[in-house]
């Protein structure tokens, strides 16, 4: 399919038609024009079900069990004190940002298939949703306690819809994320056998309903990169592929065999600029798909080390000590990273970027960093073909 097929399809009009589509967004880095940023108010604690075994983090309390319910007032003070500065830090960079509403996450869900007893937050608007070109797409989720995490965001997105008849508005089928979506015995896998059967890509979700989360996606102009996960499973790629390449897309699944955990592409696989990808030294990409990227000219830079270790994570969070690399590109030279990382300020520094600093380590106990607390609603660009010399990917993995 040609470059001018994929502007005609997904409704990008370009130089033709200068007035900028409201959403309007086709990678990780252009510049940066309107942003959601999340908010922590009424968070609650992970609960533990199929697709999520919340952990303590740190040295082992006998008899300590991971709390539920509603978060303490103070964390959730302090999470938002960090996403208020933030927001300000955006804003004085001429960027417009937005906030979701709060739901009462505390309410217990009972439907049809499941019964969780709370839900979440709001505060990672990545994993539920995502700009691609005109298109907002509402994931399916994968956890049942963030089953109904669109809706704090639902205001906004009919505002943008009903303000601009060029944005195009889908939501995924939900799946039913019944005890049989899910394969349990994924918890109990010694590490032994987590590494012989790393190249089965089979997790806590199975493969039979189509599940993805927003944030197992990157976009690098009209090839998108998709994450087989615990949250994302190969139904949820074909989803995908189905409903985006008709638009113009080219979708393509990637593999990190390295990571038994493997939640969200963010801490693992960051494009930077066109080019240029900041990854993970623990978890490279598979061969065949680093072939891909170098045989068409792109270069990968190695995060340095994190600055603390995953037991030096605050004591409720769940994600690695990765989110060191959850940062969010405001243009093509400009990121913001979280205070701590000096060793990552210096080395984009060195690569030629302006790196904006602000603290989020209280944010980290709700479910990511910087790039998660956020959801690009519009960059100005287009859809740019940055992948032209090898195809090879695109016929393997159809
Ligand atoms: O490496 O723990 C966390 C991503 C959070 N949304 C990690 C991935």
């Amino acid at each position: 399919m040609s470059l001018t097929a994929s502007v005609t399809d997904t409704g990008y009009r370009g130089a033709a038609n200068p007035a900028p589509t409201l959403v309007n967004a086709w990678n990780e880095w252009d510049p940066l024009e309107e942003v959601v940023v999340g908010r922590a108010d009424g968070a609650c604690f992970d609960p533990a079900e199929p697709g999520c075994r919340p952990q303590i983090r740190g040295p082992r309390q006998p008899g300590a069990t991971f709390p539920a319910g509603t978060k303490p007032t103070e964390v959730t003070d302090r999470a938002n004190e960090e996403l208020d500065n933030l927001v300000a830090v955006l804003e004085s960079l001429g960027v417009t940002v937005r906030r979701p509403d709060v739901l009462d996450f505390s309410r217990s869900l009972r439907t049809p298939t499941f019964e969780v007893p709370t839900q979440y937050c709001s505060v990672c608007p990545r994993d539920v949703v995502i700009t691609l070109g005109n298109q907002i797409l509402e994931a399916t989720m994968s956890r049942r306690a963030r089953f109904f995490e669109y809706l704090p965001y639902r205001k906004l997105i009919r505002e943008y819809w009903n303000r601009d008849p060029r944005v195009s508005w889908t939501a995924a089928p939900k799946p039913s994320m019944a005890d049989d979506m899910y394969r349990e015995e994924f918890w109990e896998y010694t590490l032994d056998e987590r590494f012989a059967r790393m190249h089965d890509f089979e997790f806590c979700v199975g493969q039979e309903e189509p599940v993805f989360d927003a944030a197992d996606i990157t976009r690098m102009g009209r090839d998108l990169f998709v994450q087989e996960s615990m949250t994302t499973n190969r139904p949820g790629i074909a989803w995908l592929r189905r409903e985006l390449e008709p638009r113009g897309f080219r979708v393509h699944a990637v593999h990190f065999p390295l990571d038994f955990f493997p939640s969200h592409l963010d801490c693992t696989f960051v494009p930077l600029r066109p080019g240029l990808v900041l990854t993970n030294p623990d978890r490279p990409i598979r061969d065949d798909e680093a072939a891909f990227f170098v045989d068409n000219g792109w270069e990968f830079l190695d995060a340095p080390e994190a600055s603390c270790s995953n037991d030096e994570m605050p004591k409720y969070c769940q994600s690695s000590r990765w989110l060191s690399m959850n940062l969010l590109s405001v243009t093509p030279d400009t990121v913001i990273c979280e205070r701590s990382e000096v060793d990552l300020h210096r080395m984009l520094r060195g690569r030629g970027f302006e790196v904006i600093t602000v603290p989020f380590r209280n944010v980290y106990e709700f479910g990511g960093s910087l790039h998660c607390a956020t959801w690009d609603v519009r960059r100005t660009g287009g859809p740019e073909d940055y992948f032209t010399i090898a195809d090879h990917m695109i016929a393997a993995d159809h």
